[in-house]
């Protein structure tokens, strides 16, 4: 009787679950990783929240099949990184299935078919792909486009460019820096639908189905739900809904609020929340990375000075070592290298949080420097003092905490305040691991609206009002201690 009921369940358990379309959820979130800025598919409208074709397509699922999700929009090129070092469980946007992807990802089913297409400014005279001799073409790093570019650049003779993000690509064209840019034909009909001045005098060449991924081997329940949640939008129509708000005439736009984006004052005023957030992260990564530094970068300072030699040797290696590394490399590495390492050792997805990896990056790096402040404020001081205080019976550490330091800190202050401002500065680099501090802020509002002349000048302000009230602040403090 038991075998029959247990036989019985073990029939009916697939046919129920197929009858609902249901995958099962492992994790209690999953992290999904876009692009952040690519419309029709992905994009930021003027309330600052992220929409298009991807976003309310994984939304739809997710609600479809009872997941929940939380997205990050770092960039196509950080995107695939997150996932590929288990940062982020997926990615969507408008990302193509290509033969070379495959080895690397498992892919969803198909939900578009794209063509990758040459764009180039309304006036321009490139007509043909043999025009492009010498000409300089502009494309993300890391896509189906730059395979393409790559692939075709010895037959046609012109140079790539690559960039990390969509709105400094399209800023390059506007400008000129760039002749052409090579995307996703949807992509680059839809700018010029909302007003952007290119053409498009070369037909597309098809780069293949566009799909939702995940890292090889891992977390297939998730590709299995997408695909169940896609089928029951598709059969119940709300894919298609979904598609005709982008894609029909007359669809949602980029630009949807009243407000006129074109004056400095537009931008504020619609930007302003969006930008103080920026700011706030910008401050908190400043402040929480130097605090660290400070503590880092004095003790191997003292560590430079000390009578031992092994002591010297390991602040000598970590100076070097640090400061021989740039910062962008040294927060990818963190942010992406490490966590790609441990999970190729252990197996295990060990994902690091951006403002953690950001902030561990910032404050190894300007330790390294102030390790070097420490070392030459001490220096700095003459030796004879430390010779007459030992002379005098009184111990090392004693003559370093009452003769020595008091004199050298002082010497160290102005350096110390620098050290700060250009940590502050700093933090624009770190935003390349996708963290949204205030420059990354100011990109992706232009890569609404395109008005990179403005905003530049608004975040510059940002950094000068804010650096200059710090420095202020922190020469008050200086004369205090003095
Ligand atoms: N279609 C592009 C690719 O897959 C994706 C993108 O640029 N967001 O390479």
């Amino acid at each position: 009787m038991k075998k029959k009921i247990l036989a019985c369940l073990l029939i009916l358990f697939p046919i129920f679950s197929l009858g609902i379309a249901k995958a099962d959820t492992v994790k209690s979130k999953y992290i999904i990783a876009s692009d952040s800025s690519f419309a029709p598919f992905v994009f930021q409208n003027s309330n600052n929240e992220y929409t298009g074709i991807d976003m309310d397509l994984i939304k739809a699922i997710a609600k479809d099949q009872g997941f929940e999700i939380e997205i990050t929009n770092p960039g196509f090129d950080a995107a695939i990184s997150a996932v590929q070092a288990g940062q982020a469980d997926g990615i969507i946007a408008g990302m193509s299935v290509t033969d070379a992807r495959k080895a690397t990802f498992d892919f969803s089913d198909s939900y578009y078919t794209a063509n990758t297409i040459l764009g180039v400014k309304e006036s321009s005279t490139i007509a043909s792909y043999e025009d492009l001799k010498d000409k300089t073409v502009g494309v993300k790093n890391g896509t189906a486009s730059q395979t393409f570019l790559t692939e075709n650049q010895s037959k046609y003779g012109y140079k790539i460019k690559t960039f990390s993000d969509g709105a400094s690509m399209y800023d390059s064209l506007n400008t000129g820096a760039i002749d052409a840019v090579m995307d996703d034909e949807p992509v680059l009909k839809y700018s010029i639908s909302q007003g952007q001045k290119l053409k498009t005098p070369i037909t597309g060449t098809p780069i293949g189905e566009t799909a939702f991924a995940v890292k090889k081997g891992s977390n297939p329940e998730l590709i299995q739900m997408f695909n169940k949640g896609l089928a029951n939008l598709k059969a119940n129509g709300e894919f298609q809904k979904i598609l005709d708000k982008y894609l029909a005439s007359g669809a949602a736009t980029t630009s949807t609020s009243t407000v006129d984006e074109t004056t400095i004052w537009g931008l504020l005023q619609n930007n302003y929340k969006q930008l103080l957030s920026g700011l706030g992260i910008t401050l908190a990564l400043a402040l929480i990375s130097f605090a660290i530094a400070i503590v880092i970068g004095i003790i191997f300072g003292m560590f430079s000075v000390s009578p031992y030699k092994s002591l010297r040797l390991i602040s000598e290696i970590f100076v070097d070592v640090i400061r021989g590394i740039p910062l962008m490399i040294l927060a990818a590495f963190i942010f992406w290298g490490i966590p790609n390492f441990i999970e190729s050792i252990t197996g295990q997805q060990s994902p690091i949080n951006d403002f953690v990896a950001g902030t561990i990056a910032l404050s190894l790096n300007a330790a390294a420097y102030i390790a070097e402040i420490v070392r030459g404020g001490i220096q700095a001081v003459p030796v004879g003092q430390m010779e007459a205080s030992r002379s005098l019976g009184i111990s090392y550490g004693k003559t370093m905490r009452k003769i020595i330091l008091p004199q050298a800190t002082k010497l160290m202050l102005p350096n110390f305040v620098n050290q700060f401002v250009i940590a502050l500065k700093d933090t624009t680099i770190v935003s390349a691991i996708g963290l949204v501090e205030l420059f990354q802020t100011g990109k992706i509002i232009i890569a609404r609206n395109y008005q990179s002349f403005k905003m530049y000048a608004i975040l510059a302000i940002f950094y000068l009002v804010i650096i200059t009230l710090l420095t202020r602040l922190a020469k008050r403090l200086e004369k205090r201690i003095r």
